[in-house]
């Protein structure tokens, strides 16, 4: 039988199926690898079809046929903890950085979290619809296929559900997929300064409405000194848990609370950032399936020279992943890849940890295991060609972007721009 395919990449040097076992990888399990050489593979109505030798593919037929030129090809990459939808930028904080002035400090301000709240609440879902589309469409040209989106600059209920139906009109309407978490446990708004409790009570009545109309499928919460304890941040998730929701956590981003400990307790999803983990909440992220999501980013950006643990949470048979935290204040870029080069240089992650970061254990932190971050037959074909020679290369190379070609659902959704002929090497 000939097959005709939409499109077949062949003539690949290095191909990632990333095609384990189902679930999380753990610990060591992290540091395999399925790379196929030589490789090529097929695509037919959105789905990878057929993958095989280069040979192999020369007997096959293809609308479109792409020559990889010995280079690399991967899934689609998967951010799973941004803050995607926001109204305004914070520039302006840059000046109180350099000088010294902590992130919290900044916050306690009333700015930070809160000057970006101020321009959301401000800003038209039609605004902050194209903007969000803006940090998605550059996300795409560095390889991302699908991401989750956190709301929490709202912190009221007209804004939070503004912010969450932009993420869901956005999923719709562009190719990407976006799974979305109700962040409305961000900060306290100024109209409830020192009453944390009504104010969590207010966000939790929002969950029937966030459930009916299909907005969020998981519920977070900042749990830091000045914004939310330990122990609120427990009863807000369980409650959300109670109702159905998955749940994530910035846990330790700043101050070490313990909130990596009550993560893995109340069984989360993820804990995201885990920078001042607990020895013992390091233990328990080996011993539970809660996926660490670390955003080196972000340490980098805080500049206090302090990163997660990775290397101590895959000894102690944790799953890690790794995201941007694609946000106006503490992590500003949509750059994943830099995000890989950061984990390889602060982390100390391996080529083959760092891919599997940002692939399979990424979307099993956001619940799309069975969906994202594999190349197999059946799956979506979310694919990247590199203009890279391998996979060590990504990690090593700094600061630019690495992506050829990236396909989603089996249609090339960027190439690389190309200088004017005169200059172009291809
Ligand atoms: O806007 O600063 N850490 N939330 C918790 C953030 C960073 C986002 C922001
Ligand atoms: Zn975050």
């Amino acid at each position: 039988m000939t097959q005709h395919f939409d499109i077949i990449i062949d003539n690949i040097g290095q191909l990632l199926t990333m095609d384990h076992r189902d679930g999380p990888l753990k610990g060591k399990e992290m540091s395999s690898l399925p790379v196929l050489e030589h490789a090529a593979i097929g695509m037919r109505d959105g789905l990878v079809e057929w993958i095989g030798t280069h040979e192999e593919a020369q007997k096959l037929k293809a609308t479109e046929r792409i020559d990889a030129e010995g280079k690399l090809v991967t899934p689609g990459l998967v951010d799973p903890h941004t803050h995607l939808v926001f109204g305004g930028s914070r520039e302006h904080e840059m000046a109180l950085k350099q000088q010294g002035v902590p992130y919290l400090e900044i916050l306690k301000q009333g700015g930070g979290i809160l000057s970006t709240v101020k321009a959301t609440r401000e800003a038209s879902l039609e605004e902050l619809l194209q903007k969000a589309r803006f940090h998605l469409n550059r996300m795409i040209s560095y390889g991302v296929t699908t991401v989750e989106a956190k709301s929490g600059y709202g912190l009221n209920r007209p804004t939070e559900m503004k912010q969450l139906l932009v993420a869901k009109q956005l999923n719709e309407e562009h190719p990407a997929d976006i799974v979305s978490t109700f962040l409305g446990a961000h900060a306290i708004p100024p109209e409830y300064k020192g009453r944390s409790e009504e104010f969590l009570k207010e966000m939790l009545s929002l969950l029937n409405d966030i459930e009916r109309e299909n907005l969020a499928e998981f519920v977070d919460i900042f749990c830091e000194t000045g914004v939310f304890t330990v122990e609120e941040s427990r009863q807000f998730l369980q409650k959300a848990m109670e109702k159905g929701f998955s749940v994530k956590i910035h846990a330790d981003e700043i101050d070490p609370l313990g909130g990596t400990e009550m993560a893995t307790e109340i069984g989360a999803t993820s804990g995201d950032h885990l920078v001042g983990a607990s020895e013992k909440g390091i233990q328990a992220l080996g011993a539970t399936d809660t996926i660490a999501v670390l955003l080196p980013g972000t340490s980098f950006y805080l500049n206090k020279g302090k990163f997660a643990n990775a290397r101590g949470m895959m000894e102690a048979g944790a799953a890690v992943a790794l995201s941007t935290d694609f946000n106006p204040g503490s992590s500003p870029t949509e750059n994943l890849q830099f995000i890989m080069n950061l984990a390889s240089l602060q982390l100390k992650m391996t080529p083959e940890e760092i891919w599997n970061a940002v692939t399979v254990n990424a979307a099993y932190a956001i619940n799309r295991g069975e969906q994202a971050g594999k190349l197999v037959k059946g799956r979506k074909a979310d694919i990247v060609l590199w203009d890279v020679p391998n996979y060590h290369y990504v990690p090593y190379h700094y600061g630019v972007n690495h992506t050829h070609t990236v396909i989603k659902n089996g249609r090339i959704i960027y190439r690389k721009e190309k200088l004017h002929d005169q200059f172009s090497t291809h």
